[in-house]
């Protein structure tokens, strides 16, 4: 309970802060995106991390402003690095979204009022969905990202492998991406298994159409296998930790 007032207070002080972790073409080496990870110090407490507040604020309906913020927060800086730096007109940002929030949230009026306050192109804001999202209302999830791809975003499929993996959910859903989950991804270097899986799903993005960006890069191995399995895009700690956003703006200038 305390937790809950304590999280409420910080999003309306705006205690949060996003971190950034970029996401590498893994062929040219150059920053595509950032995916935007809220951050939480306590006053108190310290940090506490987002697997503990985020299933709070999912049970208390927080998950709600603590969205809005988010999505705002991000494309707000996006709108700055394109103001600072040339050769950002494609970058965008990647914002993690929960399941309540396709349940409770009016997303697309949201996405809409953040594109207009910030000024920012619709194709240049990615969100991140999982399965669950998609699974308790499926029609009206589909109605909810047909609306929100007319105003320009992009749609990626998180932690893929780990759900059920349903291939009805590329079918039935307009989806642009899909992120494998860094539990394949770590131990795609020991494991042929793991290796021959993420290919099929490499084939099959291929064939609908859709990138694969893979998650939890650690080391060069994995990164050298999942570059010759077909997966153009990654992200982890080999190339990046999530960065406050002086230091992602750093990493952005280095890398452009
Ligand atoms: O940043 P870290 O890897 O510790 O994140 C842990 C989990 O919290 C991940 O599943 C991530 O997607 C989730 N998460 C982080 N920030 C946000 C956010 O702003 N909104 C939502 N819905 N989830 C987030
Ligand atoms: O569920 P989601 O994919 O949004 O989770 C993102 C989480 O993964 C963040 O908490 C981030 O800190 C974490 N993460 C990012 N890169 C790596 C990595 O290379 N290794 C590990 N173990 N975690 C990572
Ligand atoms: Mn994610
Ligand atoms: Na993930």
């Amino acid at each position: 309970i305390q937790l809950e007032t304590d999280l409420r207070k910080a999003i309306e002080n705006e205690e949060l802060e996003l971190f950034y972790q970029p996401i590498i073409d893994l062929e040219q080496g150059r920053t595509i995106a950032f995916e935007a990870l809220t951050r939480w110090h306590h006053p108190e407490r310290g940090f506490v991390s987002p697997v503990d507040f985020i299933p709070l604020a999912e049970d208390t309906g927080l998950i709600l402003p603590l969205g809005r913020w988010a999505m705002l927060e991000s494309c707000r800086q996006l709108r700055a690095w394109q103001s600072s730096f040339a050769g950002t007109k494609d970058l965008f940002v990647n914002v993690n979204m929960s399941a309540v929030q396709f349940l409770q949230d009016d997303i697309p009026a949201t996405v809409a009022q953040c594109l207009k306050e910030t000024g920012i192109q619709g194709r240049n804001l990615r969100l991140e969905l999982t399965e669950s999202a998609l699974v308790a209302d499926p029609d009206g999830a589909a109605e909810c990202l047909h609306a929100i791809k007319r105003l320009g975003p992009t749609l990626a499929l998180d932690d893929f492998g780990t759900g059920y993996s349903s291939l009805n959910y590329l079918n039935n859903f307009p989806i642009d991406c899909i992120k494998i989950d860094r539990s394949f991804v770590g131990r795609v270097d020991r494991d042929d298994q793991s290796a021959k899986i993420i290919r099929i799903i490499t084939m099959l993005a291929d064939t609908l159409k859709m990138s694969v960006v893979a998650e939890g890069i650690e080391n060069s191995e994995q990164h050298m296998m999942m570059r010759s399995l077909g997966c153009r895009y990654g992200q982890g700690f080999l190339f990046s930790r999530p960065l406050p956003k002086e230091e992602a703006t750093a990493h952005l200038k280095a890398s452009l």
